[in-house]
């Protein structure tokens, strides 16, 4: 019987959404319905195993899983609290992104890292949290919550807060101020040191350089455009993340050509306003559907 590569992913949240786009970009087909741990991918020998994304890491590091698709927060706190050292990040996604801040009441008497000295903090991340206060020399108290930690100033059980933030809106609503960033927090793809077996090594390169293919392509943009002749270089210059534009003589003006490049870096209005100026017409940014190196 063949092998069959599985992938732990979050079944519901935050993270689940965007982690079946991405493996759904990456050409897998299945579908997630019901209750089922298991979502079985039909054109590729991929299992992916639907769980609560707590516990991707603990998966990963036992073998019941391959890799794992979950929260930077999450894979840190556990190699940190839960000493999982077989643990490692293999790419950063993209998606999910968040920080671990900091934050204490709105002009209160604590504002910067210094003032937390002797202090307690809530935190779900006491891992995370216990070893960034050690590498800053602050001795404080971790009160470990499982939900509600931003609660914890108002009922008196803490002095400040660690937790996750992404817009912003609830530690305003409840009267808090992130002061300072633990950690940057992206969804990543975490693998253990344990060997595959060839043929799963063989599956799992396939899917990691169409994993790779999908990072690159997001930030990627075709750009095409006419320029005089004498503006390669200046024009060249601009094309942002780009090494060689290829260039295409037009027949109809010798003092013109056609330029065409893949940028890897975000196309601003304001790169096609310096392209312009420096006398590129007919400017077209396409986006990238797929890449392979
Ligand atoms: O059920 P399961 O255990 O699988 O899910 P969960 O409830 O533990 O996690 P979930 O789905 O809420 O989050 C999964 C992952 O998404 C996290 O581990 C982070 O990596 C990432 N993520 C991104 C976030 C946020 N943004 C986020 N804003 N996780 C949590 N939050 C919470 C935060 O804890 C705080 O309560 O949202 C609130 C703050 O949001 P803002 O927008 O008000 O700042
Ligand atoms: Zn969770």
């Amino acid at each position: 019987m063949s092998e069959r590569l599985r992938i732990a992913v979050q079944k519901k949240g935050r993270l689940a959404d965007d982690s079946f786009t991405m493996l759904k970009t990456c050409g897998l087909n299945f579908s997630v319905r019901g209750d089922g741990l298991l979502a079985r991918v039909k054109n590729l020998p991929i299992d992916l195993l639907l769980v609560r994304d707590d516990d991707i890491p603990n998966f990963v590091a036992s073998g019941a899983s391959d890799f794992g698709l979950v929260g930077e927060n999450v894979f840190a706190e556990e190699v940190l609290s839960a000493k999982q050292l077989n643990l490692k990040v293999l790419r950063r996604l993209g998606f999910s992104r968040c920080n671990l801040c900091l934050a204490a009441d709105e002009g209160g008497l604590i504002q910067t890292l210094n003032d937390l000295k002797n202090k307690k903090i809530a935190t779900s991340y006491p891992g995370i949290l216990t070893a960034y206060l050690k590498k800053n020399n602050i001795v404080a108290d971790c009160v470990e919550m499982k939900g509600a930690v931003e609660l914890a100033p108002r009922i008196h059980i803490a002095d400040a807060i660690c937790d996750l933030v992404s817009s912003g809106a609830t530690l305003e609503a409840n009267g808090l101020v992130a002061f300072d960033t633990v950690l940057e927090s992206e969804a990543v793809l975490i693998g253990s040191n344990r060997e595959l077996g060839a043929e799963k090594q063989e599956i799992f390169e396939r899917l990691l350089s169409r994993i790779d293919g999908v990072i690159r392509s997001k930030d990627s943009k075709y750009i095409m455009l006419n320029a005089p002749r004498a503006q390669i270089d200046a024009i060249s210059k601009i094309l942002p993340g780009s090494d060689a534009p290829t260039i295409i003589p037009l027949a109809t003006d010798d003092n013109l050509v056609a330029m065409q490049a893949v940028c890897t870096e975000n196309v601003f209005w304001e790169t096609l306003e310096a392209l312009k100026d420096n006398g590129a017409r007919s400017i077209l940014v396409l986006p990238i559907e797929k890449m392979m190196a």
